[in-house]
């Protein structure tokens, strides 16, 4: 009986793991439409960088978003010599209008933003954080790779240390409060994952995959031969079966997922210095001159390439 009772349910895994893998486009976000999908938030910066985030008015009036076609661009300001004692360098906080539960969002991105002082972020949070958790898809700093996706959340949630994945376990516990905020990353496998060699290789794919028992995170650079066609050429709907092994795969083995994440808002984000690029010892190691904040202050020409373009965001529920 036992055996027969295991191969049964082992088949209703299959098959709901199979329909469960895939979905139907919700939104296709190009140009405008990505704009409108999102809010700026001209707020203070919860990780304390030496930024001061823009209206999307503001923006506009200083060139720092623009639409070409179906491109996004998202930039700092990088003309503006900063006065010690005054206010951060000008750049943008967006957060989705619309927040999301089980779903696939592929971002195409052809460039983010790099540079000595740079954290740029695009992830997912919910309300009251921590206790809603937050997923960073793509997050580093000063130009350092191959980093990072994240989760954080609340207190009682781990990854298991082996698991199914391309990318480096960097720490099991997920809760912010005991690990100093850093929770559980992993570290892309690709040394074309984030910053100047992102760039120079035309940027990629960052895809995010969640369901109620496991969040995984995807990447593909731009000059990949296993780019599934679905991602490449984003159409109405996406088969998550087909994708390969994760960069970034968090399962619920250890984490009760529907407890730690709430419905998450996207965030593209873009500081500098701050709690992480900043620390000193960080910044030093990256091999970055002077201070973080006298940098970014005084350096206003190092940020012309500290920006995001977006060929576009594509989701699926
Ligand atoms: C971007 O926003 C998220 C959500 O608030 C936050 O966790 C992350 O630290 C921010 N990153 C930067 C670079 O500000
Ligand atoms: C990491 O990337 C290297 C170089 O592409 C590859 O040889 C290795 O198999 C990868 N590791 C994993 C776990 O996929
Ligand atoms: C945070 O962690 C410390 C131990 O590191 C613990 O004493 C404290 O109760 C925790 N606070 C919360 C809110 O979980
Ligand atoms: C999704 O892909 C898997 C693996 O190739 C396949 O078995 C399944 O039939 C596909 N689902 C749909 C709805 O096409
Ligand atoms: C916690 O993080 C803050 C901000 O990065 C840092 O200043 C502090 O030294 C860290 N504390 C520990 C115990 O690592
Ligand atoms: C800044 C940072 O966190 N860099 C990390 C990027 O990933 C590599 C590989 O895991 C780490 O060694 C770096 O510390």
């Amino acid at each position: 009986m036992f055996p027969r009772l295991l191969t049964c349910m082992v088949a209703v895994a299959v098959a709901s793991a199979a329909s469960a893998a895939t979905y139907s486009r919700t939104s296709n976000l190009v140009g405008q439409s990505f704009l409108n999908a999102f809010t700026w938030q001209a707020i203070a910066d919860p990780t304390h960088g030496r930024v001061n985030y823009v209206s999307q008015a503001t923006a506009q009036a200083d060139g720092l978003v623009s639409v070409s076609g179906n491109q996004v661009t998202l930039r700092a300001d990088s003309k503006t010599t900063l006065s010690a004692s005054g206010s951060g360098r000008n750049s943008f906080r967006l957060q989705s209008n619309a927040q999301y539960t089980t779903h696939v969002a592929v971002f195409d991105i052809a460039h983010m933003p790099q540079g000595c002082g740079t954290w740029p972020a695009v992830c997912e949070v919910g309300a009251n954080w921590p206790n809603e958790g937050e997923v960073d898809i793509v997050e580093g700093v000063n130009d350092q790779s191959p980093n990072q996706s994240t989760l954080h959340t609340s207190a009682n949630c781990a990854m298991p240390s082996s698991r199914t994945m391309t990318g480096t376990n960097e720490g099991t516990n997920c809760d912010v409060n005991e690990t100093n905020n850093s929770g559980c990353g992993v570290a892309i496998n690709d040394s074309k994952s984030y910053g100047p060699a992102f760039n120079g290789a035309g940027g990629g794919w960052y895809a995010i995959e969640r369901t109620s028992t496991f969040i995984k995170i995807y990447f593909w650079e731009r000059g990949s031969t296993s780019v599934p066609s679905d991602v490449k050429t984003p159409g109405s709907t996406v088969n998550t079966s087909n994708w390969g092994t994760p960069a970034a795969y968090f399962p619920n083995t250890d984490c009760d997922l529907s407890s730690h994440f709430g419905p998450h808002n996207i965030i593209i984000n873009l500081t500098f210095c701050g709690d992480w690029a900043g620390n000193s010892a960080v910044y030093a190691a990256s091999g970055c001159p002077s201070t973080c904040v006298d940098y970014v202050n005084q350096n206003p020409s190092a940020f012309t390439n500290a920006y995001f373009e977006f060929n576009s965001l594509n989701i699926y529920q």
